[in-house]
């Protein structure tokens, strides 16, 4: 696999630490050698047209140019190898992302909202129930509108930038938007998507790696977006529930603003003009 380390670095690509990353690598490699080759074979050709139709040999124009059906063919193939490449790899890997879940018992579900510039995520507790959430509730406090008075909320986790994940498990994320087009970006998970205010976008990944990896908005969303940035942790299974239970005892020693708001700064929510926050989300395979 030297080759596809040497892509790579020149893509100045992070390491890989998804299950699934090793595909995506694959494809971007054979394109990047494929437009290589593509590259240096018009180029090629270029450069024998000049020399070979130059004036000096042929002082007439020949008006019916080309006769053989040569350039036809290789044309052919080339458009045939880039369907392959899209229809055969591309989308069944996309697919196999937003489509093929994992069984929920196995999977971590994260809810993941977006705002002008910011990264929220929303874990269901112990009870693995996510609490109702109301566009009507949200303020600086309560980033996602959680119902106080909904028992599933109680013990549901909110974080502000930073998401924790156990190592070896799928995370089945669940993404939408607050107010723009964002897009939710795990560079060495290998995985985006794109999140949109109105609509509920499900995908999952599943980390091979402990550490600390970037999370970064993929879309320019506005003036801030350059800070857009995120922390994505992969803990080994002892460190993720620690990092449970630290959070849970936080959400407890909270009373208002309820459950869902251990971090309570949050600069950039509005409490007027509320943005539409989704409503209660219903599983990704429904
Ligand atoms: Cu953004």
């Amino acid at each position: 696999m030297s080759s596809l380390a040497l892509i790579n670095e020149f893509l100045g690509q992070p390491p890989n630490a998804s299950e699934h990353g090793y595909q995506i690598d694959h494809i971007i490699e054979f394109s990047h050698w494929f437009m290589g080759v593509l590259f240096i074979g018009w180029s090629a050709f270029f450069i024998f047209v000049l020399i070979r139709f130059r004036k000096g040999r042929h002082p007439a124009a020949d008006h019916e140019g080309v006769r053989s059906g040569i350039s036809t063919h290789l044309e052919f193939s080339v458009v045939l190898i880039e369907a392959v490449l899209l229809l055969g790899f591309a989308i069944p890997l996309w697919a196999r992302r937003v489509n093929e879940f994992p069984e929920t018992k196995d999977a971590i579900l994260v809810h993941v909202v977006g705002q002008q510039f910011s990264w929220n995520f929303h874990l269901p507790g112990p009870d693995g129930q996510f609490g109702r959430r109301d566009v009507n509730l949200v303020t600086n406090s309560n980033p996602l509108g959680l119902d106080p008075n909904d028992p599933a909320g109680k013990d549901d986790i909110v974080t502000l930038g930073e998401l924790h994940v156990p190592v070896d498990r799928p995370v089945i994320i669940e993404l939408s938007s607050k107010d723009v087009i964002h897009d939710f970006f795990l560079p060495s998970m290998r995985i985006a998507a794109d999140a949109i205010p109105g609509s509920l976008i499900p995908l999952w990944f599943k980390p091979i790696k402990t550490g600390t990896y970037e999370v970064i908005c993929g879309q320019l969303c506005g003036l801030g977006h350059y800070g857009m940035k995120g922390t994505l942790v992969v803990d080994s299974p002892a460190d993720y529930q620690a990092w449970l239970k630290e959070r849970a005892e936080l959400a407890g020693t909270q009373s208002a603003p309820p459950p869902g708001a251990p971090k309570t700064e949050n600069p950039n929510a509005q409490q007027e003009n509320k943005p539409p926050a989704p409503a209660a989300s219903p599983s990704p395979h429904g």
